[in-house]
């Protein structure tokens, strides 16, 4: 079975909803920025801590950004999440409230950190946050440096900001997901009623290689159109997806979805391979979030 088929079941007993998610999701500063997004130029000073300063991508406008330039998590941006272990995918981790050993900005960079701890009586601790704002279309990008180590399961994505329904219906956009026994492996991939890991048949998804993408930044981004997606990693595009046109069955995707970002431990894709112990504390560095729209 072909990994991405593995099945993952998000029971949300909270409230009001039963969400069932298939959540795929779970340094240094050298300038590694790679070819320029198709159609798009780059330009604008460095920063102080050697991130690229807000790009200018021609046809696009910067709408919103974090550049984690701060002391601490911008929490008019961000959500901190807290689950229990086993909340998701049969994730080990429990994702923590405002503990700074699991979730920090520093040096120009948010740090989601996964720890073997045992912190609240689990054994391993991580982090996870959304953002509190959502866009429907437009250019999402992150640069990002992924933890190494088998177990180790971070991925920058995206859900609708409006959970009504349940998953699959609702819609995934897994903008770039990574699994520590699969080194440098990027994973792009689209949820919906027609294409799921639960479901026979072709996948919405993809996979790149990004050499180096556990030892220094890279660029994950996603264009996401009315009729399309482009995935791209620094730069290249590596996976379209077209609107099929049947309506919400293969595109559930005209409406608002806020970013998720996390670092899963374990789970039944992250831990597929078991996990290493000396890969913890293992730690994903963001060093920007930013959304463009079209001009
Ligand atoms: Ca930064």
């Amino acid at each position: 079975m072909n990994k991405l088929l593995d099945p993952r079941i998000l029971p949300l007993t909270l409230t009001v909803i039963t969400l069932i998610s298939c959540v795929r999701p779970g340094g240094g500063n050298s300038r590694n920025v790679g070819p320029v997004p198709e159609g798009a130029s780059r330009s604008g000073d460095e920063s102080p801590n050697g991130s690229p300063a807000p790009a200018k991508l021609e046809g696009w406008n910067l709408e919103w950004s974090d550049e984690f330039d701060g002391r601490e998590l911008d929490e008019t941006k961000w959500q901190n999440e807290v689950w229990r272990p086993y909340a998701f995918n049969d994730e080990l981790q429990s994702y923590t409230d405002h503990r700074k050993e699991n979730i920090r900005v520093e040096g120009g960079h948010l740090v989601i950190e996964a720890r073997k701890d045992g912190f609240g009586g689990s054994d391993y601790s991580s982090g996870r946050i959304n953002s509190k704002v959502g866009w429907t279309y437009g250019r999402m990008e992150a640069r990002i440096k992924l933890p190494a180590g088998r177990g180790t399961w971070p991925a920058f994505w995206m859900l609708p900001t409006d959970l009504k329904g349940k998953w699959p219906d609702t819609g995934e956009i897994d903008i770039m997901e990574h699994v520590g026994h699969d080194p440098n492996v990027i994973v792009a991939t689209l949820h919906s009623t027609d294409s799921n890991f639960k479901k026979e048949g072709p996948k919405a998804s993809k996979t790149t290689k990004v050499a180096g993408a556990i030892d220094d930044y890279h660029d994950y981004a996603v264009e996401w159109y009315p009729d399309h997606f482009d995935f791209f990693a620094d730069g290249n595009k590596y996976y379209t997806f077209k609107n099929p046109g049947n309506g919400n069955n293969g595109w559930p995707f005209d409406k608002e979805f806020h970013f998720v970002l996390n670092v899963a431990v374990g789970g039944n894709w992250g831990g597929q391979k078991g996990l290493d112990n000396s890969a913890f504390p293992a730690q994903m560095l963001v060093d920007y979030v930013r959304v463009y729209k079209k001009k």
